[in-house]
């Protein structure tokens, strides 16, 4: 990975992109989403998988790159999601821009972690994990993870998280659900 950019590269390097229709549902303003056209990429993600997808024991590293903007008032965002072995844990490392890492509990509360560029994230097992871009340039986090952990999105899009990072008066706010 070129840390300058948050960049991975090598042969086996995977990449896939977000759609706005792939994940519209997660936004609270279903009228904004609606005028945005499905094929806007709202964020990509490279991954570097060494061993088999539920390898115990082995790492994964990813970066992920958030564009900049919003859904009506809410900044765009990843899924989000916790780990399908609940008790595994992730880092998140910034390296470009400014943004919002929510986390919640499986009792439901959130709370979000500010990201800078250098800043640290460690992610608690059992606990769900959605980064927003709060800035106006594209934000760049590296990631890396238990290569058992899986991913449990079904819970998310069932269940969303219990706040959401809007803006408010030209800021970014965490607003708890009403
Ligand atoms: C990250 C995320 C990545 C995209 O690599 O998978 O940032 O977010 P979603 O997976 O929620 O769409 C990670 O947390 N891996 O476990
Ligand atoms: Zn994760």
């Amino acid at each position: 990975m070129d840390w300058s950019k948050g960049v991975l590269t090598g042969d086996s390097v995977q990449s896939f992109s977000k759609t706005l229709g792939q994940v519209r549902s997660i936004f609270q303003d279903q009228a904004a989403a609606s005028r945005l056209p499905a094929e806007l990429e709202l964020y990509r993600v490279q991954l570097f998988a060494p061993v088999a997808e539920g390898t115990e024991g082995g790492l994964f590293w990813g970066s992920t790159t958030i564009h900049p903007g919003k859904v009506g008032d809410e900044y765009y965002m990843t899924k989000g999601h916790f780990h399908r072995l609940r008790n595994r844990g992730e880092y998140y490392a910034t390296v470009h821009g400014e943004g919002a890492l929510l986390l919640m509990d499986e009792q439901g509360a959130t709370r979000y972690e500010t990201m800078l560029p250098g800043s640290m994230h460690y992610i608690p097992g059992n606990t769900a994990h959605r980064v927003a871009n709060t800035g106006s340039v594209p934000l760049v986090f590296a990631a890396c993870w238990p290569s058992d952990a899986g991913h449990d999105y079904e819970t998310i899009e069932r269940e969303g998280f219990s706040a959401r990072m809007l803006e408010r008066n030209g800021k970014p706010v965490l607003v708890p659900r009403g």
